[in-house]
């Protein structure tokens, strides 16, 4: 079954909306058969002017047909208020158009007309990479996803092409399970969920921090985790403990460079990644990162849930990443941002999900 990416509502009948500037009904969704009045593409009911544009009829949402006809790969971040989400959303999707393709051969379209691109622009490209401020924190409930198509060549070995949704969110919803069940359903619709953890909501790093004065970094991953665990059980149907969750997870380790100068001289999670030097993903920088990522965390008092993690889910990987590459001013300046391994737990989810290969 098809599905609206925004509001999950089934789209086997789209709708159309008028898209002339200053109309009375623009963006208003209106169902049509074919075979209506005025041919197969239907005139505005305001202004009369052809509606080219596919819609949700729930929700009014852009659909692309091609890629709801290939069916879309959504991936959801979660994650605490403050943990980066936003600001990786902004560096993944650059260093996806710009890096990824360039040594995998592929491309990504922005899908949904100029929404995406605009969205991208106006709330993610615009703060960081024109005015060097953080993408600042995020105000709304409801956020709309962002929907691209990353082609690759006909015959690539290097990938599949795919359409992709990615949810970012208001990180309040995620402090009770009622709010994400309201507003972050494409959890349980997900091909693949990023858990982002800024490293001071770690046991052990709160307890430094504390001793040292510095502001508490709110939200506690733990709980998240376990509010994840029963949306996507009863989301999905998986009632039964017994049953792991099939969706594979990235637990994604935030602000990374905030932690570089504690990490060994030999440390993976330093390293640039391996998953750019050839069009091929390297399963053993996944394998070596997470288990060092695992050693920190016992390190850090997160044995827990590690254990949580292990236990409730099929697949699942740890990650440290950077998106800025160094911490802001007060004032959320970011004058030059240096990117660390952002790439890496897409494409691990992009292996799993069987569009990219791994060796
Ligand atoms: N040092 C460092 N700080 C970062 C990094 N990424 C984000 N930050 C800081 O963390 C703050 C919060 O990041 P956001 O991306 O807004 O966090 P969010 O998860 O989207 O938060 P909400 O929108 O409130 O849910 C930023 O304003 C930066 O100050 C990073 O890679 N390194
Ligand atoms: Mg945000
Ligand atoms: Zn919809
Ligand atoms: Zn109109």
């Amino acid at each position: 079954m098809k599905l609206c990416p925004k509001c999950f509502a089934p789209v086997e009948e789209a709708g159309f909306a008028c898209c002339a500037p200053h109309c009375s009904r623009a963006g208003i969704p209106v169902s049509f058969a074919p075979g209506q009045k005025g041919g197969t593409i239907p005139l505005c009911p305001a202004c009369r002017t052809r509606m080219t544009v596919k819609v949700c009829l729930e929700c009014g949402f852009e659909l692309d047909p091609d890629a709801l006809q290939r069916g879309l790969l959504s991936f959801s971040l979660v994650g605490a208020q403050g943990a980066g989400k936003s600001n990786y959303l902004a560096v993944l999707m650059r260093e996806l158009a710009g890096e990824f393709c360039r040594v995998y051969g592929a491309t990504l379209y922005p899908t949904g007309g100029d929404r995406t691109m605009d969205r991208y622009q106006r709330t993610y490209a615009r703060p960081l990479f024109d005015l060097g401020v953080c993408v600042p924190p995020t105000d709304r409930e409801d956020v709309d996803p962002l929907t691209y198509t990353l082609l690759f060549p006909p015959n690539s070995a290097a990938g599949k092409t795919c359409s992709l949704a990615f949810y970012d969110a208001y990180g309040k919803n995620f402090g009770s399970e009622a709010n994400m069940a309201l507003y972050n359903r494409s959890i349980y619709h997900s091909s693949g969920l990023l858990l982002m953890v800024d490293p001071g909501q770690l046991p052990a790093l709160r307890e430094l921090r504390k001793a040292k004065g510095l502001p508490v970094v709110p939200g506690d991953p733990q709980a998240l985790l376990l509010r994840t665990v029963h949306l996507l059980r009863a989301g999905l149907g998986l009632e039964s403990v017994d049953k792991k969750i099939p969706v594979p997870l990235a637990i994604c380790i935030t602000k990374m460079d905030t932690i570089f100068p504690q990490l060994d001289s030999a440390s993976f999670l330093k390293d640039p990644s391996r998953n750019l030097r050839r069009p091929m993903a390297s399963a053993s920088d996944f394998a070596s990162c997470s288990l060092e990522m695992e050693s920190l965390l016992e390190v850090w008092g997160a044995g827990e849930f590690l254990g949580h993690v292990k236990s409730q889910f099929q697949d699942w990987s740890f990650f440290g990443l950077s998106a800025l590459g160094a911490s802001p001013s007060e004032q959320g300046e970011i004058p030059r941002i240096s990117p660390h391994r952002v790439l890496d737990p897409l494409l691990w989810l992009l292996w799993r999900n069987q569009i990219l290969r791994a060796g």
